[in-house]
């Protein structure tokens, strides 16, 4: 029999599931008549314990051009499969939230040509898509609140969103921080965009109390494209069953908080990585004089698409590169937490 708890959060009602094995069918444990869809083979793998990892569609539908973010949507399902692990692409279609999309969704999302119209989803945005129909890519904060919905622990993707350069004067803040506070998820990413103000992105993520671990030998924080950012974090990890440990930790102590888990890109990148940063000095001073810096939800985009152009195309292969890096460890990661006890 299928129970669903009511649990009161900071941020509205959350249901929290008792115990993974009582589940016949996820869908019943969702909010009722709640606008989600969960592809059967990722519901079968919530039901049965088996690992699943959710991937987020703001970076295929705004993150990068097409057809590499159609290339790459694939190719990081793949690699969580190899892994043993389910990939659950989370977007919205129609107005409906998919978790796990079936390739054909995953092509209509990424061709923005062909479907032009899906709109980037962060929380607040989340009802007014759907009451509207629309198609959206999910950014970390709503693939968040999504993954948490369905009981998914282990989350992977290319960057977290943080604070903006200049931050302290646009108040440019991403949601995806704010969210990590409340969704019980663990974040694999290659640590937050070196567009971004690093230092104060990690500053802010202490205030929220949210854990920060670099997945590496040392405790040096990732700065996307560079294996290190001059920034440190204040514990790193290397093993996919200790990551699994903390993320069991927490579940135990029931703390409604997620964890990030930043991945430097691979060694063969480094090199070009730091030939990449110039053209994202020269991206960030373009968009303060031409006034992009201060228009939203529009700045992130704007900066990946010019730092593409500046480099014609080289940083497009490293966002590729550590993206993939980023879903094995993920898958990796899942798996263990799925041999751990509940
Ligand atoms: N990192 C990338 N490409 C992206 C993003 C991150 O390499 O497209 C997206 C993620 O979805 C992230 C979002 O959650 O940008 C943050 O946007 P903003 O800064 O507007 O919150
Ligand atoms: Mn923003």
């Amino acid at each position: 029999m299928l129970r669903t708890r009511q649990v009161l959060s900071t941020s509205g009602y959350v249901p929290r599931r008792c115990c993974h094995r009582s589940f016949k069918s996820l869908s019943e444990s969702l909010p009722r008549n709640a606008p989600i869809d969960v592809h059967p083979e990722v519901e079968d793998a919530l039901v049965n314990n088996k690992p699943v990892v959710a991937l987020e569609s703001t970076i295929i539908t705004h993150g990068m051009p097409y057809p590499t973010s159609l290339e790459m949507a694939r190719s990081v399902e793949s690699i969580v499969r190899s892994t043993g692990s389910i990939p659950a692409t989370i977007a919205l279609i129609g107005g409906r939230v998919k978790i796990g999309l079936s390739d054909s969704e995953l092509a209509r999302l990424a061709d923005q040509g062909a479907n032009p119209g899906a709109v980037k989803l962060s929380r607040r945005d989340i009802a007014a898509a759907i009451a509207l129909k629309k198609d959206g890519g999910t950014t970390c904060s709503s693939t968040l609140i999504f993954s948490a919905l369905a009981g998914i622990k282990v989350f992977a993707t290319g960057g977290l969103g943080g604070v903006h350069r200049g931050g302290e004067n646009t108040m440019d803040v991403s949601a995806d921080l704010q969210e990590l506070t409340r969704c019980p998820v663990g974040l694999v990413s290659a640590g937050v965009k070196s567009i971004l103000d690093i230092g104060r992105t990690l500053e802010y993520l202490e205030t929220l109390g949210v854990p920060v671990l670099s997945y590496a030998e040392t405790n040096d924080f990732p700065a996307f494209y560079t294996r290190k950012s001059g920034f440190k974090s204040p514990w790193h990890v290397s093993d996919p069953i200790t990551a699994a440990k903390i993320l069991q930790t927490h579940r135990q102590l029931g703390m409604s908080n997620g964890a990030l888990f930043a991945v430097p890109i691979p060694e063969q990148y480094e090199a070009i990585g730091v030939t990449l940063q110039d053209a994202v000095e020269q991206a960030v001073s373009e968009s303060e004089e031409l006034g992009i810096s201060t228009r939203g939800k529009e700045v992130t985009p704007w900066l990946l698409k010019r730092v593409g152009e500046l480099t014609q195309g080289k940083s497009l292969a490293s966002n590729v590169a550590l993206v993939e890096n980023t879903a094995l460890v993920g898958g990796q990661i899942a798996m263990e937490y799925s041999k751990l006890a509940l």
